[in-house]
């Protein structure tokens, strides 16, 4: 199949899933358009099968606000007609969803027929979307997709609950590419960042609001006055300053590191022994799967796509948004026993193998061929 990929390319569990998923596409042998702004950050190498094609959106002084989704728009029909695309898959509701609808209207006047296949991540629907800046465009653009997916049953749950979607939405959850996730000896790391043999405590995301991030440093200082520890901040975003400057002020900023944004982030996992993600709200939560996959275990929070993924007392533990007491007591309970430990760890890898990219990406595929079957 020849397919377009709208995404964001920044940092991000949409760009990076729909990302992954491209790639695994164009090994597999379907000819894959990455249609957006920049360079997605998983596209390192060059592939056969892949092409980016880059928006640049054209400025005048009239424009307060570059029109980002015509341009997209008019560089989607473009690439349509010229590579003859079978699909189109967007990857987060905003804005892409209405501009693909558009694209595939401004095709048929020209007797192409372009559908197109919605993948709801997360804020797009829980955040964002449920702005009424953007919501009548959301609701359209969903009940006009030829196929909707959603990474978690909570997400789809919600977008039915806030929305008037007359459609079905099917769950495909985040999934992990084993080959690059997995365990790595990267002893020296540990060496350098603990070398006393702390333990390793991690968190990675964009730092924005949602990812409460400040409740990650909460957790980490009840954890560290009984456990010797240490704390990873991958990761950047509007809220890193503040939470800096908190660290700074606090007794155990020595026992701080924060690194911004990593490309080989599977190399730090390796080395750690807890993560955590006390988000608001996780659609699935991606990073958690990544660290899984790396036999790291987890304590998230029990808010949207959280409990599909994470198993109570078997792969890390759940608690309410905001109890950091909890979380810390949980925290403690997994790394103070060694054997407690190596359990823990086991499972999150036998999980996140669940997850595998192999299971998954047969279930997008089989959503293009039954959207390829309507005409
Ligand atoms: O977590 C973010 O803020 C980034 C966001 C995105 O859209 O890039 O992530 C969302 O999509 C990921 C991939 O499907 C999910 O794993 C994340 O849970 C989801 N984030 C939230 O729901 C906050």
């Amino acid at each position: 199949m020849k397919i377009g990929i709208l995404c964001y390319p920044t940092f991000g569990g949409s760009g990076v899933v729909a990302t992954e998923l491209g790639k695994a596409l164009a090994e597999k042998g379907h000819q894959i358009h990455f249609i957006t702004y920049s360079q997605p950050v998983r596209l390192e190498h060059f592939s056969e099968n892949v092409s980016y094609h880059e928006v640049s959106v054209a400025d005048y002084p009239l424009f307060e606000y570059a029109p980002y989704e015509t341009a997209l728009t008019s560089k989607l029909v473009d690439v349509a007609l010229f590579e003859k695309l079978d699909l189109v898959h967007v990857h987060y509701a905003i804005p892409h969803a209405s501009v693909a609808y558009m694209a595939k209207q401004i095709l048929k006047e020209q007797g192409m027929h372009a559908p197109f296949v919605t993948t709801l991540h997360g804020t797009d629907i829980t955040l964002v979307g449920k702005n009424p800046s953007y919501s009548p465009v959301v609701t359209f653009a969903i009940n006009q997709s030829d196929a909707v997916t959603s990474v978690s049953k909570s997400l789809s749950d919600e977008t039915y609950s806030f929305f008037k979607i007359n459609r079905k939405i099917e769950v495909i959850p985040n999934f992990i590419d084993l080959t690059r996730f997995s365990k790595q000896r990267k002893e020296h790391f540990r060496k350098a960042i603990a070398p006393e043999n702390e333990k390793l405590i991690v968190h990675a995301s964009n730092f924005r609001a949602v990812k409460r991030v400040g409740d990650v440093v909460k957790v980490f200082s009840k954890i560290v006055e009984k456990i010797p520890s240490k704390l990873i901040l991958i990761g950047d975003g509007p809220e890193r300053v503040n939470i800096e400057r908190e660290c700074r002020e606090s007794k155990f900023c020595d026992q701080i590191r924060f690194l911004g944004k990593q490309e080989a982030v599977e190399e730090i996992l390796s080395v750690c022994d807890l993560f955590v993600l006390p988000s608001e709200t996780e659609s699935f939560g991606l990073a958690a799967l990544e660290a899984m996959a790396c036999q790291v275990p987890v304590i998230t929070t029990n808010t949207g796509g959280s409990p599909e993924l994470n198993v109570q007392g078997i792969t890390g533990f759940m608690s309410n948004v905001g109890d950091v007491d909890d979380m810390a007591k949980n925290a403690i309970f997994i790394l103070e026993d060694e054997d407690r430990l190596k359990k823990f760890k086991k499972h999150a890898l036998e999980h996140a193998r669940t997850y595998d990219i192999k299971f998954i990406m047969p279930r997008y595929e089989k959503v293009y061929e039954e959207v390829l079957k309507i005409k």
